[in-house]
């Protein structure tokens, strides 16, 4: 989503705003900017490419010591130049006199709006930004960060601002509420940013600022005020994660990269387990672990996809009732509580607005104990769940998820089998068993991606398709739904998932000759029911592609197509199903033309509601 860059120095900065900006280009965007404070704002606005807005930047010889720039994922307003930020503000003070960049929503837009229309301030974009501007000019008593103390006060919703001022030509101002910021510590100069990949490169020195903070940041130092405006101490952490990951080596995309990153990603995911122990989660693992009697995951997309395939085997291997729910579903209706249920929240980013305000609500709802299965250490969620599991994904940088859900399974049959071993039913030999099983699954995903050429034969097909049908059983109805997903997100084919069984329920009146049905067939207590559904489809003319496992004994024939997978895989199996429906939807988007890594409309981490 949106992705805030600000500079305090001494050289010019808009070569560091503009690599930052770049660097957020894997969160999606559909338009950018960048504005300086020399001698009088200045800014340059693109609904093009950042390398776009860079090539109109060095033709304007555009330079300064103090900037912000953002990459912006439309809310309200159209992806439009006069919606780009920064969004600057005129008035009582001069031309362009206070700028402004935010990722997030400000709720109470409208009403200030209007308050600052009275006041004659014009509105020259629909965004809700724009008030923020306005609002600070208004508001303006000389020092701009006693300003924005106040202005952040009058504001509701969830933000992250960059604020600066034509008077003040050497402070940015920040503040967060609800979506991430972050400072930047250098040499003589300091930085602000919505994550701290975009700074790679420039520093290593992160402070994660918490909810309520801003501050004030020059280039002699930063000063954090909390939101009782009292200044506090916040550490400064040295992050290097993401060295390299921007780097595609021999792939054309990061999405195939991530895909083939997989075994890699699993593995070090898995480092350190030697058996299924409570550590792993956190050192009141044990102590929580032995209160809860149900389990209550909270997610969306993908992850909300790895949640449904976890209620599977929490289920049925550790025997704990479950309930998986789209968090910006839960977060805003009354549940029935159960104060004992572990609250499961997972995300990529840790910063997903909706799951982490589902976190909150089921805190203030009673329950008592709570998880974070998530890649970013130093996220949001992380910080506010009591216990947590870190997968080791390695950034991810493609929009469509891979790696990030491949590990989120695998962090979660380690909860689930440390829960089964905790309540006496993993006995000791399934554990080494369990064990084994995990530590071979980077190699067994490695026979899976060599199936790449076969898949790339189908994508052809598929290219030329507008709707495919998925149909998964059991376990593997949550990899259907994933299958359907990543086709849709890259592609633009209209992709549907069904539990296979549902068939003869309604979707059957679609399949006819055109309809390609992907069915995901491991050989599992349901093969024999799944092959009945594939007659189904084959007596109504549909063409089945199934994904076989080796010892399932299903066949070519004509209009059924099979690719062959290795032998069943047992609980791990959807980890391995769900790779090359992964590189059918990247293959088929790669034959389409579309733009793979950055899909329209879409972003990576999902920081707004
Ligand atoms: N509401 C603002 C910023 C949107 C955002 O943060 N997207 O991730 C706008 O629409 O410009």
């Amino acid at each position: 989503m949106c992705g805030i860059v600000g500079a305090v120095a001494q050289r010019n900065i808009v070569p560091i705003l503009l690599e930052g900006l770049k660097r957020l280009e894997y969160r999606g965007y559909d338009s950018c900017g960048v504005a300086v404070n020399s001698q009088g704002l200045k800014r340059a606005r693109s609904v093009a490419r950042v390398a776009e807005l860079e090539r109109e930047v060095e033709q304007t010889g555009f330079a300064g010591s103090a900037g912000i720039a953002h990459t912006r994922w439309a809310t309200h307003g159209a992806p439009a130049t006069n919606n780009a930020h920064p969004h600057f503000s005129s008035g009582k003070h001069g031309e362009n006199f206070i700028g402004v960049v935010h990722n997030g929503i400000i709720e109470n837009y409208e009403s200030i709006r209007d308050e600052l229309k009275a006041k004659g301030y014009h509105f020259e974009s629909q965004t809700d930004t724009e008030v923020v501007a306005h609002l600070v000019n208004d508001s303006y008593d000389g020092d701009l960060l006693r300003t924005v103390q106040k202005v952040v006060k009058r504001l509701t919703g969830a933000f992250a601002i960059a604020v600066f001022c034509k008077d003040e030509p050497e402070r940015v101002i920040g503040a967060r509420l609800g979506c991430p910021l972050i400072v930047g510590l250098g040499h003589g100069e300091n930085f602000l940013a919505s994550d701290a990949m975009a700074l790679a490169g420039t520093t290593d020195q992160i402070i994660y600022l918490e909810e309520g903070d801003v501050v004030d940041v020059k280039r002699e130092g930063v000063r954090i005020f909390d939101r009782d405006d009292q200044e506090v101490q916040r550490k400064a952490q040295t992050v290097t994660a993401y060295s390299g990951a921007i780097d595609l080596g021999p792939y054309r995309h990061y999405m195939q990269k991530e895909i083939f990153e997989q075994p890699r990603a699993i593995t070090d995911t898995l480092e350190g387990v030697q058996g299924f122990v409570p550590d792993l989660f956190g050192q009141r693992a044990e102590e929580v672990f032995g209160q809860i009697d149900a389990v209550q995951i909270l997610a969306c997309g993908t992850s909300y996809y790895s949640g449904m395939t976890a209620k599977y085997w929490l289920e049925s291997v550790a025997g704990l009732p479950t309930s998986v729910e789209i968090a910006s579903e839960y977060r805003y209706r009354t549940p029935a509580v159960n104060p004992n249920a572990l609250i499961v929240v997972i995300s990529q980013s840790g910063e997903t607005a909706d799951t982490l305000a589902a976190l909150k609500y089921a805190k203030e709802l009673g329950h008592k104990h709570s998880i974070a299965i998530c890649n970013v250490a130093t996220s949001a969620m992380v910080r506010e769940t009591e216990l947590a599991y870190l997968t080791r994904a390695g950034a991810e940088i493609g929009v469509a998820s891979t790696k990030a859900f491949t590990t989120q399974l695998t962090a979660l049959f380690l909860l689930t089998l440390t829960l089964a071993k905790m309540r006496g039913r993993l006995s000791a030999e399934e554990e080494q068993q369990q064990l084994r099983n995990l530590r071979h699954l980077p190699t067994a995903l490695q026979s899976v991606l060599a199936l790449e050429p076969q898949v790339i034969a189908w994508a052809e097909a598929f290219a030329r398709k507008e709707n495919a049908l998925f149909l998964g059983r059991g376990l593997h109805y949550p990899i259907a739904l994933e299958g359907a997903l990543k086709l849709k997100e890259i592609s633009y084919i209209h992709a549907e998932a069904y539990p296979a069984g549902e068939l003869k329920h309604g979707p059957l009146a679609l399949v006819t000759a055109e309809m390609p049905v992907v069915t995901v067939a491991p050989n599992d207590a349901l093969i024999e029911k799944l092959k009945s559904n594939m007659q189904e489809v084959r007596a109504r003319g549909g063409q089945l592609y199934v994904f076989a496992d080796g010892d399932s004994h299903i066949s070519s024939s004509e209009g059924v197509h099979v690719i062959r997978m290795p032998e069943h895989y047992g609980l791990l199996s959807p980890i391995l199903h769900v790779v090359p429906l992964q590189l059918l939807a990247y293959h088929t988007a790669l034959a389409r033309g579309t733009d793979v890594d950055k899909p329209r409309n879409l972003a990576k981490s999902v920081t707004v509601e």
